[in-house]
């Protein structure tokens, strides 16, 4: 297995359709554009399976549901991934996610790299990437977390809730897009090779989803800690548990057909794409 790879077995659980349409779901529900221009059929089924969402992605409450929901996803797919490892070995956990310490902000990184695409050719591939791929967005972003995100006295001047929603639609959206290939011929594809990072419908069977999701996660703990209190993420929606089994993160796929989910565009991870001057 190489550095930074999901174990295949972790793999194939969270490329299933269950968990697929879980994640899918979830991000495109908490969007109000996205809700309300589902075919009504669709939201009434949503809504019986209690996926209603309890505010959308900006309002109040938001930035908690994002850190809350992607740190209850860590903590599953470390477990799946010591699930029966204990009998061989020694009752030693290990975690396989490993989050980026630093972000690796070198377009040439010699472990993640960024892939190139090349968009000069392709208006399509344009309007995903936008400017995601350029050195001066990754140097405002840079810029961001080194006087912000990293910051202690930042960090001491903004909600927990504020932090998850400025960190969701910029840097967040922006690291989808950064280390994304191109997409699929169809990104709505449950087939177990259909990683793609743009998607919430495949981002999180791409390794690259665990490493930028880690970092997330602990801006948690440098909020935590630059304010001298624990992190409270009570009270965060993560959707309903599945109307089926019953498992949290997982979502009946009869919603699959419920939301012609194969026939829908393209469901993109969202980024607020930048206006830059040049003196970035
Ligand atoms: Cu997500």
């Amino acid at each position: 297995m190489a550095y930074g790879d999901i174990p295949q077995a972790v793999k194939e659980k969270l490329a299933s359709e269950r968990i697929r349409m879980y994640h899918a779901i979830w991000h495109l529900v908490r969007n109000e554009s996205s809700w309300n221009s589902l075919p009504t059929e669709s939201r009434e089924q949503l809504i019986a399976d209690g996926w209603e969402p309890p505010r959308f992605e900006t309002q109040e409450g938001a930035g908690i549901d994002f850190l809350f929901m992607h740190q209850r996803m860590i903590e599953m797919t470390n477990s799946w991934a010591n699930e029966g490892r204990h009998h061989y070995h020694h009752h030693i956990k290990e975690d396989v996610v490993i989050p980026w310490v630093n972000i690796p902000w070198d377009h040439n990184d010699p472990v993640w790299p960024m892939p190139e695409i090349d968009l000069a050719s392709n208006p399509d591939l344009q309007n995903i990437f936008r400017n995601s791929k350029d050195q001066n967005v990754t140097n405002y972003y840079k810029n961001r977390v080194e006087n912000e995100f990293s910051n202690r006295e930042w960090l001491r001047n903004i909600t927990l809730d504020a932090l998850g929603t400025e960190l969701e639609r910029s840097i967040h959206g922006w690291m989808h897009m950064h280390w994304s290939s191109e997409p699929p011929d169809n990104t709505n594809t449950l087939d177990v090779d259909n990683d793609w990072l743009g998607s919430p419908f495949s981002s999180h069977v791409n390794s690259h989803f665990w490493k930028l999701h880690g970092w997330i996660d602990n801006r948690i703990v440098a909020w935590g800690d630059a304010n001298g209190v624990e992190p409270a993420l009570s009270g965060g929606w993560d959707g309903p548990l599945d109307s089926v089994t019953g498992e949290m993160h997982s979502a009946d796929p009869k919603l699959f057909k419920a939301l012609k989910f194969d026939e829908l565009p393209r469901i993109m991870m969202l980024w607020d794409d930048l206006l830059l001057e040049d003196e970035f």
